[in-house]
């Protein structure tokens, strides 16, 4: 992307000056995010092209974020505390709108730059790991009361596991890279769990799992983090904030977390799930929630963590077979190294879900113990 191309973009919002300087930001994999330098003494403003092939009403995709921010800055200032940097704030156009449609037809928004923190792609620090686990619990108590009505559903069917297992078979049945053979193993890894991929939909669909106003992408690169404390300053990316599962967040921030290796670490000699790591995870979220959670989430929280493994890898795994049309790629084999990584995740977790299980109801009764003492 030209540094013309983004300066027009940029010219479209109301920031405090004329941009100096561009930065891209390559944490994720979907939308184009740059962070933008604005000169001595203004404020830095992140200002991103929205994936529209992702996102194809990106307009319902802004009212939700702001609707989300703005809640969330409410419960900041009842608090006490900064919204402008625990929450994210959204700068409008000179136009009054939240968001600028170049002339190309791209997308784009922008915000507020938080200053003084960082976000980590990767780390086994628990320190960093449990702040990020409480940030995440902390999102969901915020949003406990936020009329769920409101939010569009930006990508249906997002984490349900068994579209995405159909989607699979689909991508399977045509084969049109003819990259199926490469990928046998963690073809029939994935055909031979069809079972459990019903797990929470079903639970869901029963009653038995109460929904609640979900980020979705519960990882820990989606958590701002203090430089100075490292402690959980602001959850990002509201792209997928949507009704759904505690199990989903749980889960996203367990296999992101608790693996330990990058979520692409292509040699999986060095891909062990972590259960140390696990628990200090655990720690964090279960003590956040513990006056909120029902026995049956406590129950499925091991089986969220699970089954966000084994989904992550049914879809990256798909995206390979697909063609690499969806996740953006740094080299050609990309989503196949990233689809072995989560599925042998998911794996090993498979071979832990009772241990996982003791782990949480012993967290559990000792969260409740510590609040009434
Ligand atoms: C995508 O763009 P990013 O990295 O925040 C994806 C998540 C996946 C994640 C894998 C909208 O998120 O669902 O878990 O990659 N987001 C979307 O790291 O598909
Ligand atoms: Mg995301």
């Amino acid at each position: 992307m030209s540094t013309e191309y983004l300066a027009r973009a940029a010219q479209a919002f109301c920031f405090a000056g004329p941009p100096v300087h561009f930065t891209p930001l390559s944490a994720g994999h979907i939308n184009n995010t740059f962070l933008v330098d604005c000169g001595e003494g203004s404020p830095k403003y992140i200002l991103q092209r929205v994936n529209t092939e992702v996102f194809p009403d990106p307009r319902r995709l802004m009212s939700n974020v702001k609707g989300v921010s703005l809640h969330i800055a409410g419960k900041v200032i009842q608090a006490g505390g900064n919204p402008r940097r625990m929450a994210r704030t959204v700068v409008e156009t000179k136009d009054k709108d939240d968001c600028y449609i170049d002339p190309d037809g791209g997308f784009w928004r922008a915000f507020l730059e938080i200053e003084n923190v960082f976000s980590s792609d990767y780390s086994n620090d628990p320190k960093l790991l449990y702040a990020s686990a409480v940030a995440f619990g902390r999102f969901l108590g915020q949003l406990s009361d936020y009329p769920a009505h409101l939010l569009y559903e930006t990508i249906p069917d997002f984490h349900n596991t068994v579209r995405r297992f159909g989607d699979l078979q689909k991508v399977l049945a045509k084969d049109a890279m003819g990259r199926a053979a490469e990928m046998q193993d963690a073809i029939r890894f994935v055909l031979e769990r069809e079972q459990d991929c019903s797990y929470i939909i079903d639970r869901i669909a029963d009653g038995r799992l109460p929904l609640h106003v979900t980020h979705n992408d519960a990882k820990l690169s989606n958590v701002l983090l203090d430089r100075d404390t490292g402690e959980g300053v602001c959850v990002i990316d509201l792209d997928t904030v949507m009704s759904g599962s505690v199990l989903y967040d749980f889960g996203e921030a367990v296999r992101f977390g608790a693996s330990s290796a990058r979520e692409d670490e292509a040699n999986l000699d060095r891909v062990e799930f972590r259960l140390d790591l696990f628990q200090v995870i655990a720690r964090g979220f279960i003590g956040e929630l513990r006056d909120a959670v029902t026995e049956e989430e406590l129950r499925g929280l091991p089986m969220g963590a699970y089954l966000m493994a084994l989904e992550t890898g049914i879809r990256f795994l798909t995206d390979y077979l697909a063609g690499d049309v969806y996740f953006q790629i740094r080299y050609p084999k990309h989503n196949r190294d990233r689809a072995r990584n989560q599925l042998k995740l998911a794996g090993e977790m498979e071979q832990n879900l009772k241990c996982m299980q003791e782990i949480v109801q012993r967290i559990y009764t000792e969260c409740k113990r510590e609040k009434s003492l």
